[in-house]
């Protein structure tokens, strides 16, 4: 199975390319993906995983010229839009799993969306330098 294409659909939106990205052990993990939508306007509202209880939906932003993360309520994903979620931006964040997980194994979340429901998804984990092979 090619990882590279991995993908989820529930009613509008579909969900590809799923990678996690852990860096050190003990600090959290960080989670990219494409939401695509069909339908109408609709917002990823939450993320769980069972290898952690606490699954965060987070931002960058530049405050006082340093760049941070910042928890946020929701991610939202337009009519008939695409968002994206990529390194230096929107992500979701993963906290406290241990042991961290192995290149190449996967890491499985479901989304929650306002209007679509619930998807579960497999994020392949991916390294330091953001390559899965
Ligand atoms: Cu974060």
């Amino acid at each position: 199975m090619s990882h590279a294409h991995m993908q989820a659909t529930v009613g509008d939106i579909t969900v590809s390319g799923a990678m996690a990205r852990f860096m050190l052990a003990g600090r959290p993990g960080a989670v990219f993906l494409t939401i695509e939508n069909k339908g109408e306007a609709d917002r990823l509202i939450a993320a769980s995983s069972p290898l952690t209880d606490r699954v965060e939906l987070h931002t960058h932003l530049m405050e006082d010229g340093v760049m941070k993360m910042r928890q946020i309520e929701g991610i939202d994903v337009a009519a008939s839009g695409t968002t994206e979620l990529k390194s230096g931006g929107l992500h979701i964040m993963m906290f406290n799993v241990d042991p961290m997980p192995e290149k190449d194994s996967v890491v499985p979340l479901t989304l929650t969306f306002e209007k679509a429901g619930t998807l579960d998804i497999q994020a392949m984990v991916i390294d330091k330098a953001g390559m899965s092979h």
